[in-house]
């Protein structure tokens, strides 16, 4: 164990977003080994969970000739729709099974607000609501957050960056995380906008 409060937030490892999902990344069942190998080092474990209404928003499904992947305005914010995935309660909302649930000290659920998406686990997509999970790590007295999961330039991005701006020194541990690539180029910007914020970029195997 680290001589600083390190909290590892393990972002949205559910089986939609896993290969044979409603949402598959490329690979997400990877970073499972990884996430379970690193969790130890830890002085504590957040996993988050995308958890929507069927109602959501972001859910192409519920606009009138509108697919997935097409952006959309709905109240001044720029959404993404999607494929139905992470309907709370469904086994596509689960966390892979072979992940190591047992050394979760707090699970946050995000994207319940049927009229606001939320990829980021400390504020929904309005910029405004909170999940509530900064004042947890304030509370804990969190001295350095490390991110992994899914998605690299969705839930992952969004949050690390809302991370440095609560004021949390942050480092994404970028071999345990795998991204959705949509619109093409879009991890290898995200990755470049974290590295501006001052967010590390580190491996598994690095510290
Ligand atoms: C996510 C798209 C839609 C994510 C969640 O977890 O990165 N991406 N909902
Ligand atoms: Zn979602």
């Amino acid at each position: 164990m680290s001589v600083y409060r390190d909290v590892l937030i393990v972002t949205d490892v559910q089986n939609d977003f896993c290969p044979g999902g409603a949402l598959a990344v490329n690979e997400g069942d990877a970073v499972v080994p990884i996430i379970n190998g690193v969790m130890k080092r830890f002085y504590r474990v957040v996993a988050t969970q995308d958890w929507h209404p069927r109602d959501q928003i972001s859910f192409a499904s519920n606009h009138a000739e509108k697919y997935p992947f097409e952006q959309v305005e709905i109240g001044g914010i720029v959404q993404t729709l999607w494929p139905d995935h992470c309907v709370a309660g469904t086994p596509g909302a689960a966390f892979h099974p072979d992940l190591d649930t047992d050394r979760f000290d707090l699970i946050v659920r995000k994207g319940t607000n049927p009229t606001v998406d939320s990829y980021s686990t400390f504020l929904e997509n309005d910029k405004k609501i909170k999940t509530g999970l900064d004042g947890y790590l304030t509370s804990i007295e969190t001295d350095r957050l490390f991110l992994c999961g899914l998605a690299t330039d969705y839930c992952v991005f969004y949050s690390a960056m809302d991370a440095v701006s609560f004021g949390f020194k942050t480092f994404v541990i970028i071999d345990a995380c795998r991204g959705i690539d949509v619109p093409k180029g879009n991890i290898d910007r995200c990755i470049a906008d974290m590295k501006k914020k001052g967010i590390q970029m580190i491996t598994s195997t690095e510290w």
